[in-house]
């Protein structure tokens, strides 16, 4: 009998482990002098997210899906969902108290903690909303975050300079994936741990630890659509990936338009997730803050790589010194094999 590939769910008796908020706990304790702070500041991310995948998953009898008629910073049509996602982040957070300053793909400058809130060591940056795209059509869209130290002295404000440090100084990022199931998926830089939302009891379960991107894979995720604006190199290195080549079979491209289902994906089963640069958009189109380097340290924490392949080194997304809030960069992430292969062709 031919094999059967069913998709049945979760095998076995049923039954609920370790939460969200325990785990993120249970990895403080390994530090002394931990406060708290973190694991605080996950129940309220976590909590923020619970209130939009509930919003989200109603999205059409709440008559919140469309168009506002505004723009947001990057000169986009923004949806209403975005608007509502980065309200519930900023008003869960700051009310938690382990932030001193966020910052957002959907506002221009710093968010500043209103007085009434005391203000944490900690500095939250977020896309509340990724693959807005998507939302009208009923596809996977997702959260993505990353957490730094604040670096700005004193019990008052952070300010812009807290929000503009390096991957490499993240202490803690991940995303919310709301799709066929809702996951949670985040690294404190020593694995990453994946929890699936049980809607019924209203939690994320751990059902996915130490997540390993596999060392190659067999899917590029690209818009091939920009093509004839990208620069020859890149142009020769999707003609190679999409071409057999010996025993080499050609890669299957698979692209939804929303990074957050794309990455989710690449980290499960491998392969490779490009945004490049092309000759409208000198840095591409993804946000280095709040898209590509929370990205990046998953990935690395996942055993994968990401560079924006601007020098024959790569150019390690992690390394880039962020100027601006919603500076731009190009992006190669997923495979450690697929990425070096990439940069064959694309790097200089
Ligand atoms: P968004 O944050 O405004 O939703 O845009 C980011 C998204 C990524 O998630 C996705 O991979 C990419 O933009 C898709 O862009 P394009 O339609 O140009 O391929
Ligand atoms: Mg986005």
């Amino acid at each position: 009998m031919a094999e059967q590939h069913l998709s049945v769910g979760p095998r076995g008796p049923s039954y609920h482990g370790t939460t969200l908020e325990q785990h993120v706990q249970i990895a403080q304790r390994k530090y002394p002098g931990a406060t708290g702070d973190l694991t605080g500041l996950f129940a309220q991310i976590s909590l923020a997210a619970k209130i939009i995948s509930s919003q989200v998953s109603k999205a059409g009898l709440a008559n919140v899906l469309g168009l506002t008629g505004t723009t947001n910073v990057q000169g986009e049509e923004v949806k209403k969902l975005d608007i509502f996602a980065n309200e519930v982040l900023v008003r869960c957070v700051q009310q938690g108290g382990h932030v001193c300053v966020m910052g957002s793909e959907e506002v221009a400058d710093p968010i500043a903690i209103s007085p009434e809130f005391p203000r944490g060591k900690y500095v939250l940056q977020f896309d509340p909303l990724d693959g807005s795209g998507n939302i009208d059509i009923n596809a996977s869209i997702g959260t993505i975050f990353s957490i730094h130290h604040r670096t700005s002295t004193g019990p008052g404000a952070g300010n812009l300079n807290d929000c503009l440090q390096s991957g490499n100084a993240i202490v803690a990022a991940g995303y919310v994936i709301y799709g066929s199931s809702n996951m949670f998926v985040y690294s404190c830089g020593d694995g990453v741990h994946g929890f699936t939302f049980d809607p019924a009891i209203g939690e994320f379960f751990l059902s996915h630890e130490n997540m390993q991107i596999p060392e190659r894979g067999d899917t590029y995720s690209v818009n091939e659509g920009n093509y004839h604006k990208w620069a020859g190199g890149v142009q020769r290195w999707v003609d190679w990936v999409k071409k057999p080549e010996g025993d080499r079979k050609a890669y299957r491209l698979r692209y939804i338009g929303a990074m957050v289902a794309d990455l989710h994906r690449t980290l499960l089963r491998g392969g490779i997730f490009a945004y490049p640069a092309d000759a409208k958009n000198a840095s591409g189109k993804l946000r280095l803050l709040y898209e590509a380097s929370p990205f990046a340290f998953l990935v690395e924490a996942a055993g994968g790589a990401a560079v924006d392949g601007t020098s024959a080194e790569g150019g390690r997304i992690l390394d880039i010194e962020p100027t601006k809030l919603h500076q731009r960069t190009p992006l190669y992430i997923g495979s450690k094999a697929d990425v070096a292969d990439a940069l064959r062709f694309v790097a200089g």
